[in-house]
C-alpha cells in the first residue's frame, strides 16, 4: 500500500470560514453567478454569429442591453465570490486521500483535476473579461474565441464538480434544516441549550462578508449600464460621456475615416443597385425613436436617434425586403467594420439608418454621414459610417 506523509492540519483550518456548510453556501451562489454569466454570454455569441436555428427578437429594444449588463455584472460579482469560496475550501488541498481503496483514489484524483480545471478556467475567464471591459489586451490570442471556449471548459469542469459533491451539500443542507433557520437562512442556534453558537455566527459573518463584497463590487461598477447608479459607480469604466452624450468605442480619427466629398449611399439587391445622397436620405420619411448603443463591454447608453427605416429605404430603392442585409462601412480594415442585420432586424421599422442623434446631425465619432442602430443589437452590430447596403437574397 502506498503511503503519504500526514500533512498536519493547522488548527485554524477547522475556523467556522473552512466550514462544509459555508463551502457549500458559496458554492451555490457562484453556481448562479456562472450559470448566468455562462447563459447570457452564449446569448452574446450567438447573436454575433447566428447559427440557423437561433433567431433573436428586436423586443424589448433593451433586451440585449438587459442580458449583456446581467453577463458583465454577474461576472464582476463571481470575483469576490470565488476568491471567498477558494478560501473556504483552501485547506481541503492538504486533506490526506482515501488510498486504502483503489476506487476511491481515482475518483479523488478525477475531482482534483476537475477543481483544477475549473479553477484555471473560472480565473482565465473573470481576468480576461475584466481586461476586456477596461479594452486592454496584453495577450496573442482572440479575446472573444479563447473567451467562449474556455466557458466550455469551465461549465463542464462545474458540472463534474457539482455532481461529485451534491451528495456533500444535500447533507448538509439536510443537516441545517433541522434547526430553525436564522437570518441567513444559515441554521441558527441549536433548540434547547439556549446558548449562541460561536461557529454559525462565524459562519454568518463570513458569508455576510463575502455577500457584502460581490455587492459592494457590483455597485461599483453597475452605473455602466444602468442610469439609476451613475453617480455612485466610482469603478464604472464607461460612465464618462463622448460627444452628443454618448461614449465612443472606436473614433473616427482612430478607424481612419475620411467621408468622401461625393459620398453616396449604395444599395445593392440581386438584381439591382441604387445611390443616395445624404440629401436624398434627410428627403425620405424620417423616424426618430430612444435607443440603446449596448456594448458588449457591458456599457450601455439611450439616445434618442432620428434617420430613416431600412425596410422603408429599402422599398423606396426597389429592393426587395424579408432578407437580411449586410452592412458595410467606409473603414477600409477593422473587425467591425462590418455586420449582418438578419431578416427580422432588417425588418422592424425600428431599425434606422440614422443620420441624427439627440436632435443634431451625428458627430463623426458617432458614425457621420449615416450608421446603423437596431433595437436589441449589442454594440459591435450598431455598423458607423454606413457606405453600402446589401440585400442578401
Ligand atoms: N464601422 C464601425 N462601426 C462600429 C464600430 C467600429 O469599430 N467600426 N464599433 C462598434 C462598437 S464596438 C460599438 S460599442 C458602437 C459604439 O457606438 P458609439 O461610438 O456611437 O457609441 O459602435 C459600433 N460601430
Ligand atoms: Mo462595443
Amino acid at each position: 500500500m502506498i503511503r503519504l506523509p500526514r500533512v498536519p492540519v493547522p488548527e485554524d483550518f477547522t475556523a467556522p470560514a473552512h466550514s462544509p456548510r459555508v463551502a457549500a453556501r458559496l458554492g451555490l451562489w457562484l453556481g448562479i453567478a456562472f450559470g448566468l454569466c455562462f447563459v447570457t454570454g452564449l446569448l452574446s455569441h450567438n447573436i454575433q454569429h447566428p447559427p440557423g436555428w437561433f433567431d433573436w427578437p428586436t423586443r424589448p429594444v433593451n433586451l440585449y442591453r438587459i442580458t449583456q449588463g446581467t453577463h458583465v455584472l454577474s461576472g464582476i460579482a463571481a470575483v469576490p465570490l470565488l476568491l471567498a469560496k477558494l478560501w473556504s475550501v483552501y485547506p481541503r488541498l492538504f486533506v490526506r486521500p482515501p488510498l486504502r481503496r483503489p476506487v476511491r483514489l481515482v475518483g479523488h484524483g478525477l475531482e482534483r483535476i476537475s477543481i483544477l480545471v475549473l479553477v484555471c478556467a473560472a480565473f482565465f475567464e473573470l481576468v480576461t473579461g475584466i481586461f476586456n471591459v477596461a479594452q486592454s489586451y496584453p495577450w496573442r490570442f482572440f479575446f472573444p474565441a479563447a473567451h467562449h471556449a474556455v466557458a466550455w471548459l469551465a461549465v463542464g469542469a462545474l458540472l463534474v464538480h457539482v455532481a461529485v459533491k451534491l451528495p456533500v451539500a444535500r447533507a448538509v443542507w439536510r443537516r441545517g434544516g433541522r434547526r430553525p433557520a436564522g437570518p441567513d437562512g444559515e441554521p441558527g442556534p441549536a433548540a434547547g441549550d439556549g446558548e449562541p453558537d460561536p461557529a454559525a455566527s462565524g459562519r454568518r459573518a463570513f458569508l455576510r462578508t463575502s455577500a457584502g463584497a460581490a455587492g459592494v463590487a457590483v455597485l461599483a461598477t453597475a452605473g455602466v449600464t444602468v442610469p439609476a447608479l451613475r453617480r455612485i459607480s466610482p469603478l464604472a469604466w464607461r460612465s464618462a460621456t463622448g460627444p452628443q452624450g454618448v461614449p465612443v468605442n472606436r473614433t473616427s480619427a482612430a478607424a481612419g475615416i475620411v467621408v468622401p466629398a461625393d459620398w453616396r449611399l449604395e444599395v445593392v439587391w440581386p438584381g439591382g443597385r441604387r445611390t443616395l445622397s445624404l440629401a436624398d436620405l434627410a428627403a425620405l420619411p424620417q423616424r426618430t425613436a430612444d435607443l440603446p448603443i449596448a456594448c458588449v463591454e457591458g456599457w450601455s447608453a439611450s439616445a434618442n436617434w432620428t434617420g430613416v427605416s431600412v425596410v422603408d429605404l429599402l422599398t423606396h430603392s426597389g429592393a426587395p425586403t424579408g432578407h437580411p442585409v449586410r452592412v458595410s462601412s467606409l473603414e477600409a480594415a477593422g473587425l467591425y467594420s462590418a455586420s449582418t442585420l438578419p431578416a427580422r432586424h432588417a425588418t422592424d421599422p425600428l431599425t434606422l439608418l440614422a443620420l441624427r442623434i439627440n436632435g443634431e446631425v451625428l458627430h463623426p465619432d458617432h458614425g457621420y454621414p449615416c450608421r446603423i442602430i437596431a433595437p436589441s443589437r449589442p454594440g459591435v452590430l450598431q455598423t458607423k459610417w454606413v457606405a453600402r447596403l446589401e440585400v442578401l437574397g
